[in-house]
């Protein structure tokens, strides 16, 4: 008997740090690259602090991966990570190690009590839409079909200070 094939989805996972975020972000992506087929790096943006002004500046970028992983699993797997990173859960949208948050899974659209995809700061967050498309500039949004990049110009917050990394 042949076993059956496993089905691998593309996701995009935000990350984001405003502690040591540089060595952080790097040790994600390593993690990320263990844990999972990393396809695309989005380059690196540095942000000004949304939610909780007085904190300091993020750099927040986006990865797009390939997981045979269920959504509720990779989750599972992103918070291994926050946690193995030093990830401490004080402040809400206050300072962290590291960030990691499911943007988009395939087509799906998921809303319960851990998780809900397409993230909700997607469509109003610059940080998280903008490399979303310089990687994914095709993308369309899976409850409604349109294009994401219609939505570049009417992004609630717009923290994004300067492209920092390629
Ligand atoms: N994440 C938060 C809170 N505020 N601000 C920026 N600029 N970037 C983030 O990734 C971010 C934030 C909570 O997840
Ligand atoms: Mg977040
Ligand atoms: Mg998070």
């Amino acid at each position: 008997m042949t076993p059956p094939p496993t089905i691998r989805k593309t996701a995009f996972i935000a990350c984001g740090s405003n502690i040591d975020p540089r060595p952080n972000l790097g040790r994600a992506l390593v993690q990320l690259g263990a844990a999972v087929e990393r396809l695309r790096t989005s380059p690196t943006y540095l942000t000004r602090p949304w939610g909780v002004a007085a904190q300091a500046p993020f750099l927040n970028l986006v990865v797009a991966v390939r997981t045979a992983a269920a959504p509720h699993a990779l989750l599972d797997r992103l918070q291994e990570i926050e946690h193995a990173l030093g990830r401490t859960r004080t402040v809400r949208h206050g300072p962290r190690t590291i960030d990691l948050d499911v943007l988009l899974y395939g087509d799906l659209v998921i809303a319960d009590e851990r998780l809900t995809i397409p993230h909700p700061g997607l469509i109003e967050r610059d940080f998280m839409l903008v490399p979303l498309l310089d990687i994914a500039p095709g993308l369309t949004h899976p409850a409604d079909g349109r294009p994401l990049a219609a939505r570049r110009h009417r992004l609630r917050y717009r923290q994004i200070v300067a492209r920092v990394a390629p």
